[in-house]
């Protein structure tokens, strides 16, 4: 998409793919979650890489990557531009996390996900592997009530107004990093509580949507710009707000942005600027969390939790899977 912003004529993606993309995060998840609590971030990635890589392209797509495991020249697998698929459906923009929060799943602790997104060809941001800085809420408030301009204690008044709660009752996510030190000061001060996460902030931003199950309202600070757009999938199917801006911190970040067709480099991005049109977006636990749980292994079957969404429908599945077969995880394409 980048610069140019395109409107949705409809429909466009196969309803069928909605339930297919289970079975890409559910491979993934479960690849990742044999290496869970092993201290052993890479070797859990990969294996996740490497699962999702081998359903991805048994999908009826004709699929590019355009937010993956990175570059052509460090990723040799799901790397940007990498086309996926069995390339005889339809042309689809894929951003995709086999593990998102290799480092949770590493120690075993909460919220580590598979994560995929489908769009219509040219309605994903193709955002490079630099920072962003991001504020999303939930749905139901009105437009506009939040802005990534405006400073964090403005944000956190306005979202408690609109709820009728005092700012006491709200809580922001921001992940643990020395970066945020000012923005937790600033949201402390407005006695709003945090939820710090040690990784894992597509989870976090996704967490706003339904505030009474995670206790999240609201999520700000800087991440990763590929969580961002991410998320920024699954909210425009669930719904709420979100606003990005890439963090640039060197020439050579610069002209990575330029290279993937960004001009303006300090664009603040809507939402659907980020994820637009027909979009599917899927993620599957692998560590227990606050919207899924993670994968358990039994002596005869492996169980999974998936929630599954489609902007075009609004519909949000939750899908509880039982594999009893389990070589079907081993096989190779
Ligand atoms: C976040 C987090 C990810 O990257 O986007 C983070 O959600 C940002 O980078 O799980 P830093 O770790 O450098 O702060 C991840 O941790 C993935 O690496």
């Amino acid at each position: 998409m980048n610069q140019e912003v395109r409107f949705p004529k409809g429909p466009a993606l196969d309803r069928i793919l909605t339930l297919e993309l289970v079975r890409v995060t559910e491979r993934a998840a479960v690849a990742a979650a044999r290496l869970r609590g092993r201290g052993d971030e890479m070797a859990a990635d990969q294996a996740a890489v490497d699962a999702m890589r081998q359903e991805l392209n048994r999908l009826p797509i004709h699929g590019t990557v355009v937010i993956g495991e990175g570059e052509r020249d460090e990723a040799p697998m799901l790397y940007i531009g990498e086309e996926v698929g069995t390339k005889t459906g339809p042309n689809v923009d894929i951003a995709l996390d086999p593990l998102e929060g290799t480092t949770i799943a590493a120690k075993n602790l909460p919220n580590a996900l598979a994560v995929i997104a489908i769009a219509e060809e040219g309605s994903l941001l193709n955002a490079p592997d630099v920072y962003m800085d991001k504020v999303a809420i939930g749905p139901g408030f009105p437009d506009g009530l939040v802005d990534l301009d405006s400073p964090a204690d403005d944000n956190i008044a306005a979202l408690a107004e609109a709820k009728g709660v005092p700012i006491g009752e709200i809580t922001a996510c921001v992940l643990d990093r020395p970066r945020h030190a000012r923005l937790v000061e600033d949201i402390r001060a407005t006695g709003a509580a945090i939820r710090l996460i040690g990784d894992g902030d597509v989870a976090g931003v996704i967490h706003t949507t339904s505030p009474d199950e995670t206790g999240v309202d609201i999520y700000l600070g800087i991440g990763g710009a590929p969580e961002g757009v991410l998320a920024a999938a699954a909210l425009r199917c669930i719904g709420g707000q979100m606003q990005g801006r890439l963090v640039i911190n060197s020439d050579e970040q610069k002209d990575r942005a330029h290279r993937m067709g960004i001009e303006d480099v300090d664009r603040k991005y809507d939402l659907s600027e980020m994820a637009l049109g027909d979009v599917l977006f899927a993620a599957t636990g692998v560590t227990d969390g606050n919207l899924l749980s993670g994968v358990r292994f039994a002596k005869h079957a492996v169980t999974t939790h998936t929630v599954v969404m489609r902007s075009s429908s609004g519909t949000v599945r939750w899908i509880k899977a039982e594999h009893q077969d389990l070589d079907k995880f081993d096989d190779a394409l």
